[in-house]
Parts: structure tokens; C-alpha cells; sequence
């Protein structure tokens, strides 16, 4: 998969950095300031569920946490609801959980980190005020952290890192920091450091603070840690000298680069507090959200059509950035997933779907807690509103109150993965049809029509990893089999809605198709064969599938 990860893509328009005028209100304000909204990013596999299900742990939110790679006696993991999903122990979709911390409304959003499902996370991202990115600390920095760090770079959102794994014997903190450094280019402030690794791994030291939290061990780091605050001297005496001699080393060292955190440039995305610490074992995972809640922004300013938005205006705004459907097998339905940008949100206000400018009836809205919802009758800026029922409701449309505004586009990545679908019983025609256009909704593939077949749609994907998806959730939820293969593209473009494609002789091996608004698609094997037709027909007037992580809205 290719990014446009060009920063001059983004230039605002002219005229697009001023701020929108209109009435604001002081109780939205102080409602917006209290809400923390952020997403956890990661390469697979670092820890990002975990992390998720300790934060509910010790903001009181469950009793006990559940392993991701659960045993059966345990309590599954919350975040990870999907039947697949437990199935892999891995994160397929994202997952919005909502919850009340230390005074503070906490929307977190844990993504999946397998590229196949990136579409899902940069999605999700757009929702986020700021992101944790975590980092296995036996790894360091991989691939897809690299690709997440830039979007949020380019977006703009403030990263803090926690450095996952500590109980593991990792790479040494020093060179895992100076990747960070190198690799991002930003800054890496260490705010804690910790007092031993792998097995002697038993605690961290607070660098603002001058003290040390050691850590006890508890049996599968289902319960909160029992933690002790001590000073430094204190806390070295009891482990190994070794370790004592290294930490005293390293922090001098920290100390005498005198680079001291700074909260703007933490804000501007150039600089991240980093943290240490075990999602497995609890160690680290309670002062790390303590410190996150006070160092995270609450919801600013958001860009749309006509400028930047002010998250205290008086009139509600907020965009669909995840359409999800039965996420609980009790309510069969299909929920919307709008962030509030801003305003008061109200369920029986008069608002407006601003890509068509109709009225939107809200037939249900729900605060979410993984497949869990409970009913909302007002939420504030930074809030995630699931919105049951919303059929008229598409990815990246914008709900308001007051004069229209839409917020920029959501980011779109080019299919790179083609198969066909066959519904293997007949009697289930229309489940597999329903079931295929709700998951072309939700974004998982796009589905076109071969008009030479009309009985096996064409899917299109980001990666193979979908269809898996697909098969499995035709299955379990629409109660149909479906046979999915292969098929050789890897590359498309849509036809200028004024040619007429069939009356061309195409390349060989290549397919028309046509989507969900009766548009026509070429698909080959390869982009050079696409830009090869382009030049040999410019009357078709191709244009290609790219990436779009910034499509104008509109
Ligand atoms: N030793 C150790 N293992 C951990 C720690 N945190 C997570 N793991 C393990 O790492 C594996 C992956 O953890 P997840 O939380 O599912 O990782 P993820 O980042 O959510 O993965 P995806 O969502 O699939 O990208 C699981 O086997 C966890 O038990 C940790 O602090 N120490
Ligand atoms: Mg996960």
C-alpha cells in the first residue's frame, strides 16, 4: 500500500484557517474541556488491547481484565467483542469505549494495527484530540508505527508514547528513546524511567516528581498492582546493584541533556512524553494514565468547508467516522459512530445531514462501551455518539444544527485486493446481497458488478485480510455462505461518466465493472497497465484509485 505522506498536501486553502463566527456557549466550554478523546495506534501485536483493558481496569471500569489471548476460564477481553477477533487475538475493527475517570469524560478508541484494517484505524484517528502509540519494547520502532506516526504528524494530533513490554527482556531505553528520535523526528522526553528490565523489571521512577513507584506483582495482572512511592536511594537498595549503578547512570545522563518536556510543542505534535512500562503485569499502566489524562489535550479547534470550528460553538456539529453493523447480537442493528466536533448535542434537535442537506430523525443515540451501549440524551465535544438505525447515513457525512457546515473527508485508501463473492445457497440471495452492502457500507470492501455475471459481485479490498472478514461475518451474521476467489487485479480507475468503456477495445486481461452508482471501473493487473490505456484512450478520461488521506470535502 503506497501513502501520500506529502505535508504539502495539506496546505489549508486560503481563507481556511479563520475561525468560524457564531454564538458560543460557556457550558459546552467547560462540558469540552473535560473530555479526553483519544486513540491507541500500533504495529500489531504491541500491546494496544491490553493497554485498552488496563486503562478500564484501573479507571474502575471493569473488575477484572481479561488476557487478549484469553483462557477460557477468564474474562474475555472487552474491546476485542468481535467472534473473530477473540477467535485470532488479533484487532479487526475499532473499538469506542466511553467512561467517566478522575473528573474527566474518557472516549477511547483501540484500533487494530494489521495493515489490512489501516483504512479503520486512520478513520478512527480522525475522531482522535491526541494518541498513545505503543511500542513493543523488544522491537522498537516498526513499520506500521512509522506510517500512523506520520498521519498524526501530518494531522497534527499530539502523540504520547508508552513503551509496552518492559517485564520482557527488551532493547535498552536509551537506544529504544534515541530511535524514537531518529526515526519520527521529534523530540522523546522521557517522564519516567524504568528501575530494572525483564525479570527485574519492578518499577519506575517519576522524573518531574523525584520518586520511585514500585511495583508488586499479582497473579496474571488481572487486579491492580499494590505500588509503593518511594525515593530513589530507597528503591535501588532493594534490587541488584548492577541495576542500581545502571539506572543512576542513565538518569544523570537524562538529567545533563536538560531537554525539559514542553506542553506546546508536545501540542504541535513535535515532541512526546514517553513512558515505561508492562500492559501485561500492570506495571506502569495506573501513573501512566493519570499522567496522560493531565497532559492530553481536550477537543480544539476542527477544520470543515468554511474554516475552523470552535468545539464550544453553540450549534452541534459532528461526523460519521465509523458505521458498524450488529455490534450486539440483542439489538441487530446498525450504528453510526459520530464524533462530536462541536455543540450540544440533542437528540431532538432539528439537525441536517449536510451532504444532502435533509433532515436526519435520530431513532436511538447511545454511549459506547465496546458492544455495550446505553442511552444518551446529550453529549459535548469529544464525545462518540453511536446512532442506531441511521440507513441514510454514510462514512465521513456531517450532522448539524444551525447554518451547514462539512468537516473534511475522511481518509480513503485504493483497493489493492480483488476476488469474487458467490452466494453458495440460493435461498439466501438476499441475505448475502444485504450482508455484502453493509459491509460495503461500513467500508470493509467495495463491492462492483460484473455485468457479464450478475450473480457474483466483484469485492474490493485493502488487503486480503477483509475478505476473511467478509466470509466470517456473512456467516455468523447474515446466516449465509459465501465462496470468495481470487482474482488477478491489483490496480484500478474509474471511467469519465461521459465515455462509454464497452465500446472500447480494452487491454487484455483487463475487466470493466461498475459500483454502487452504476459508475464504471476498470481493473488490471497493475497500475502501468492502467496508465498505459490512460494514454492510448484519454478519451476514457481514467482516474486512477489512489490513497486519499486528505480528499477535499464535498
Ligand atoms: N510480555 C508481555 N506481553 C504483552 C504485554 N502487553 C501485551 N502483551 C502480549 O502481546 C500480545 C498482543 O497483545 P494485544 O494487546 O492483542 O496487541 P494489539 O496491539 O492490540 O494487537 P492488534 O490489535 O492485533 O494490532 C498478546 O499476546 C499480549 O498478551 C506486556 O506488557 N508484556
Ligand atoms: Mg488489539
Amino acid at each position: 500500500m503506497q501513502f501520500n505522506t506529502d505535508a504539502g498536501d495539506h496546505h489549508p486553502q486560503e481563507g481556511m484557517d479563520e475561525v468560524l463566527p457564531g454564538p458560543q456557549n460557556p457550558t459546552v466550554r467547560a462540558e469540552g474541556l473535560r473530555r479526553r478523546t483519544f486513540a491507541i495506534i500500533s504495529h500489531p501485536d504491541a500491546g494496544k488491547t491490553t493497554l485498552t483493558e488496563k486503562f478500564l481496569l484501573y479507571a474502575g471500569q471493569i473488575d477484572v481484565a481479561g488476557a487478549v489471548r484469553g483462557r477460557k476460564t477468564q474474562r474475555a477481553v472487552a474491546s476485542d467483542w468481535m467472534e473473530l477477533e477473540r477467535e485470532r487475538g488479533i484487532s479487526i475493527s475499532s473499538t469506542a469505549l466511553s467512561f467517566s475517570y478522575g473528573g474527566h469524560v474518557v472516549n477511547l478508541l483501540d484500533t487494530p494495527g494489521h495493515q489490512d484494517f489501516s483504512e479503520d484505524t486512520y478513520r478512527t484517528l480522525a475522531a482522535a484530540d491526541s494518541a498513545v502509540m505503543v511500542i513493543d519494547a523488544a522491537k522498537g520502532i516498526e513499520t506500521q508505527t512509522k506510517k500512523l506516526f506520520r498521519v498524526c504528524s501530518i494531522r497534527g494530533i499530539p502523540i504520547l508514547t508508552f513503551i509496552n513490554k518492559m517485564d520482557r527482556l527488551g532493547r535498552d531505553p536509551m537506544s529504544l528513546l534515541s530511535e524514537v528520535e531518529q526515526v519520527l523526528g521529534i523530540d522523546a522526553i522521557p517522564m519516567n524511567w524504568p528501575l530494572g528490565l525483564g525479570n527485574e523489571f519492578r518499577g519506575v521512577y517519576n522524573r518531574e516528581r523525584g520518586s520511585a513507584l514500585l511495583f508488586q506483582p499479582t497473579g496474571h495482572g488481572s487486579a491492580q498492582v499494590p505500588t509503593k512511592e518511594l525515593d530513589l536511594a530507597a528503591a535501588l537498595d532493594g534490587g541488584s546493584p548492577v541495576t542500581a549503578h545502571r539506572v543512576r547512570q542513565e538518569l544523570e545522563l537524562l538529567d545533563g541533556a536538560g531537554v525539559p518536556f514542553d506542553r506546546d510543542r508536545f501540542l504541535a505534535g513535535r515532541m512526546t512524553p514517553v513512558f515505561f512500562g508492562s500492559a501485561m503485569t500492570n506495571f506502569g499502566v495506573g501513573p501512566f494514565l493519570d499522567s496522560f489524562l493531565h497532559l492530553a489535550p481536550p477537543p480544539g479547534l476542527r477544520r470543515c468547508d468554511q474554516g475552523l470550528v470552535p468545539p464550544d460553538r453553540q450549534w452541534f456539529a459532528g461526523q460519521v467516522f465509523k458505521i458498524q453493523a450488529n455490534l450486539n447480537p440483542r439489538h441487530r442493528d446498525r450504528v453510526a459512530f459520530v464524533r462530536v466536533c462541536c455543540g450540544r448535542f440533542d437528540p431532538e434537535a432539528d439537525l441536517t445531514l449536510a451532504r444532502t442537506g435533509t433532515k436526519v430523525r435520530i431513532k436511538g443515540s447511545h454511549r459506547l462501551f465496546a458492544r455495550e451501549r446505553e442511552a444518551m440524551e446529550e453529549a459535548y465535544p469529544g464525545d462518540i455518539i453511536g446512532l442506531a438505525n441511521t440507513g441514510g447515513l454514510r462514512l465521513g457525512d456531517t450532522i448539524c444544527e444551525g447554518p451547514t457546515l462539512q468537516f473534511e473527508a475522511l481518509p480513503q485508501f485504493s483497493p489493492e485486493c480483488f476476488a469474487t463473492a458467490r452466494c453458495s445457497d440460493t435461498k439466501r440471495r438476499k441475505q448475502f446481497t444485504d450482508g455484502l452492502q453493509q459491509l460495503s457500507d461500513e467500508g470493509v470492501v467495495q463491492v462492483f458488478t460484473d455485468r457479464g455475471n450478475l450473480r457474483e459481485p466483484i469485492l474490493a479490498a485493502v488487503g486480503e485480510l477483509q475478505f476473511d472478514v467478509v466470509r466470517f461475518r456473512l456467516e455468523s451474521e447474515y446466516g449465509v455462505r459465501a465462496e470468495i476467489a481470487p482474482l488477478p487485479y491489483r490496480a484500478g480507475a474509474w471511467v469519465a461518466a461521459s465515455a462509454d468503456v464497452t465500446t472500447h477495445t480494452l487491454i487484455r486481461s483487463m475487466k470493466v465493472a461498475f459500483d454502487h452508482l452504476g459508475r464504471a471501473v476498470v481493473l488490471a493487473e497493475d497500475a502501468f497497465s492502467i496508465r498505459h490505456l490512460q494514454k492510448q484512450v484519454p478519451s476514457l478520461g481514467l482516474l486512477p484509485f489512489t490513497d486519499n488521506l486528505f480528499a477535499p470535502t464535498g
